[in-house]
């Protein structure tokens, strides 16, 4: 899993009115519709006002990023949610975080990031949460994808994940990574997913694109009028690419917005188990 840098997220909270503005002008979803399409939740079947989220820094592995709590609790708040940072980190914060009975509690170390809802007993986890994220606006943006072919760039977590998710849409997925053997372990993994050897040949030929990938797309790859949904992060796609394609990025709002509305939403659907 890509790792966000400070530079990644410094700016992500007072940004967050132009990332909305331009998911309008681009999927005609503010971040909570996206959010809630992701999860195939109706908007308002959860009140967020009645939601208290808390953020817990972990400080292990390569620690904290700064601001990268703050953002998280900045897009919860966003989307109406009751949310903070809790004031300790690790296990202390978590314990502060159910001292003061959050109905929900996320957090982050290097590995993994879940959303865990304190009332249902259940969890939303970012990998999961971002490819849905990411496919609700390729078929916001493309009408659907439904009976369409769509590549999808990178056998990682994500890019896994969204071979899943975009089967079982009814989308016809390619899959392509460098790293042939992680294709056809998700191919395999997922019967009616194929395989491009040939990552440059297949994003050459694709007109719809998940991009969970971390390397760079030159822009003479890319055909015009492409759509490309692109979680991969670092994101490097150039002037170029943006003048031929529509492409939707940003290195953590889609994703933690739809893992937040997710987590959210299993206090409403009676699946404690
Ligand atoms: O500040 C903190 O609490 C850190 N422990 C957070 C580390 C997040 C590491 N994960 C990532 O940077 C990426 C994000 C896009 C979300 C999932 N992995």
């Amino acid at each position: 899993m890509t790792r966000l840098t400070h530079d990644d997220v410094k700016d992500i909270s007072e940004n967050l009115q132009d990332l909305e503005d331009f998911l309008v002008n681009t999927t005609g979803r503010k971040i909570k519709n996206l959010a809630c399409e992701a999860g195939g939740m109706w908007e308002h079947a959860v009140r967020p006002e009645a939601f208290s989220v808390a953020v817990v820094p972990v400080t292990s592995g390569l620690g904290v990023i700064s601001k990268f709590t703050e953002s998280v609790r900045d897009i919860a708040i966003w989307m109406g949610f009751d949310a903070y940072v809790t004031d300790a980190t690790d296990i202390a914060g978590f314990a502060e975080a159910v001292e003061k009975k959050a109905d929900m509690i996320l957090m982050a170390d290097d590995d993994e990031f879940v959303a865990y809802n304190t009332e249902a007993r259940k969890q939303a986890d970012n990998s999961s949460c971002t490819a849905k994220g990411y496919i609700a606006a390729l078929n916001a943006v493309a009408g659907t994808v439904i009976g369409k072919e769509v590549l999808v760039v990178g056998a990682g977590r994500v890019g896994s994940r969204a071979c899943q998710f975009l089967k079982a849409k009814g989308a016809k997925v390619t899959v392509t990574d460098i790293d042939v053997a992680k294709s056809y372990a998700v191919a395999e993994r997922y019967p009616g997913v194929k395989v491009a050897e040939d990552p440059v040949e297949a994003i050459r030929a694709a007109d719809l694109m998940i991009n969970a990938s971390p390397a760079h797309i030159d822009s003479e790859n890319i055909r015009d009028g492409a759509i490309i949904s692109s979680p991969g992060v670092p994101h490097t796609f150039d002037e170029a690419a943006y003048s031929k394609a529509t492409i939707i990025h940003d290195p953590l709002v889609v994703g933690v917005s739809a893992m937040i509305m997710q987590s959210a939403f299993y206090s409403y659907t009676g699946c404690r188990r």
